[in-house]
């Protein structure tokens, strides 16, 4: 893993807030419509399965949503089956957000007294909620709640799994705001379409941007960081000898994919009762496929057509014909691998992957804050309910992404 001392030195390194917004612009304006036109990265991939199927329609976040295994049957997407927190119908089990009062150190910092909103105030609230959260979780537990994950970054809050029939009895408990279910994210399943042209901020009129010293977080199945689309080998036996569990000497991060983590492990599928709670590690090698093809977009390096690593360099005279896979939009930025899901299904993780971006050493302090997240699938299709806090983590998260949030 990256320490904290190397990502103070990245990000203090980081282009100017011009630069960061014409890739903000040009990653996240454009997607998915080109983030997901993927420069053929299924050709030559010798990692995960290799999802291709035509391109349908674009995914959304629901509040629960049945996913099939497109890769078995070539489905579509299935019908939206809310979560139902308010009317217990049966003694189910159920994922919710326990909100807890005081402000989330983002909120503190957006809207909290200007004099307490400096570096050391903001890491002194994250430890005090640390603390009361502490406090609370024995009580959760008292009602049956098994704690999944705490958040204090952009919302205040303890992700549990609890039979419905306490709800109630959470809501009770003391320092509690309200309880929220949890909006659960299913993997976008848009097939890859062939990229040949050179993005557009390549142009010496777009300032001849390639992405350096930009940091951009791809929140999806893993990235498969052996790949040679970002300096890789390319071997599938690496690929295969490879533990996705652990981090084996001298494997990971790379110089491409410099950071990340799994939240979630590859047995891991929000919508099956059996493996609905995450068992994180440290390796957040793809193993499905759809993560590595997003990165490969956003960032990859570009592979020749012996099946090389392409070592540059970029302009808007490129000859494509020489590449098996083209260069992403961004081909020289740091990418990071944020792995929400696991093999199968859907994911709860979404937010837990926002807060890692927003601040990757927990400290309270956003400076060492990703410059770009591409998250899968888009948020703005998001039909649940306001102000929870999956949606806040999202506000939240675009903020810090367009420099809006402070906290230094
Ligand atoms: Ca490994
Ligand atoms: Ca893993
Ligand atoms: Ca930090």
């Amino acid at each position: 893993m990256i320490t904290k001392r190397q990502l103070g030195k990245r990000f203090r390194t980081s282009p100017s807030p011009v630069s960061r917004r014409a890739l903000h612009v040009a990653l996240l304006g454009l997607a998915p419509s080109v983030l997901w036109a993927v420069p053929g990265c299924s050709d030559g991939h010798h990692g995960p399965p290799d999802p291709t199927v035509p391109a349908v329609e674009t995914p959304s976040l629901t509040p629960s949503i049945a996913l099939p295994d497109f890769r078995k049957t070539g489905a579509g997407l299935t019908a939206k089956q809310p979560v139902k927190v308010d009317q217990p119908s049966q003694d189910k089990m159920v994922h919710v957000y326990i909100v807890l009062e005081q402000p989330s150190v983002a909120r503190l910092a957006r809207t909290g007294p200007p004099g307490l909103r400096s570096a050391a105030d903001l890491k002194r609230h994250a430890e005090t909620l640390s603390a009361l959260q502490s406090a609370v979780i024995p009580k959760l537990q008292s009602v049956g709640a098994k704690p999944i994950r705490t958040f204090r970054v952009l919302a205040n809050a303890v992700r549990v799994r609890v039979l419905e029939s306490r709800l109630d009895d959470l809501r009770a408990l003391p320092g509690v705001v309200r309880v929220d279910p949890v909006t659960r994210v299913r993997r976008s399943n848009v097939g890859s379409v062939p990229f040949l042209g050179v993005p557009s901020v390549w142009e010496p009129a777009a300032g001849n941007f390639h992405g350096e010293g930009v940091s951009i977080g791809i929140i999806d199945t893993g990235i498969d960081y052996l790949h040679a689309d970002f300096g890789g080998a390319g071997d599938p036996a690496a690929f295969a000898a490879n533990d996705p569990t652990v981090i084996e000497e001298g494997t990971f991060p790379t110089a491409k994919v410099v950071g990340g983590y799994d939240f979630v492990g590859d047995a891991y599928d929000a919508e099956n009762a059996d493996h609905d709670v995450p068992e994180p590690d440290d390796d957040p090698i793809d193993c499905y496929g759809h993560g590595t093809h997003v990165a490969g977009s956003a960032a990859g390096t570009g592979v020749l057509l012996d099946g090389s690593t392409y070592a540059g360099s970029y302009s808007a005279t490129l000859d494509m014909k020489q590449f098996r896979i083209g260069p992403g939009m961004a081909p020289k930025a740091d990418l990071y691998s944020l792995k929400v899901f696991g093999c199968e299904g859907s994911t709860n993780e979404l937010p837990a992957a926002l807060e890692w971006a927003a601040d990757p050493n927990g400290d309270g302090n956003f400076d060492d804050r990703l410059d770009v997240v591409n998250m899968s699938p888009d948020p703005e299709r998001s039909d649940g309910p306001r102000g929870q806090p999956l949606d806040l983590a999202v506000r939240m998260a675009r903020r810090l992404a367009t420099n809006k949030v402070g906290g230094a």
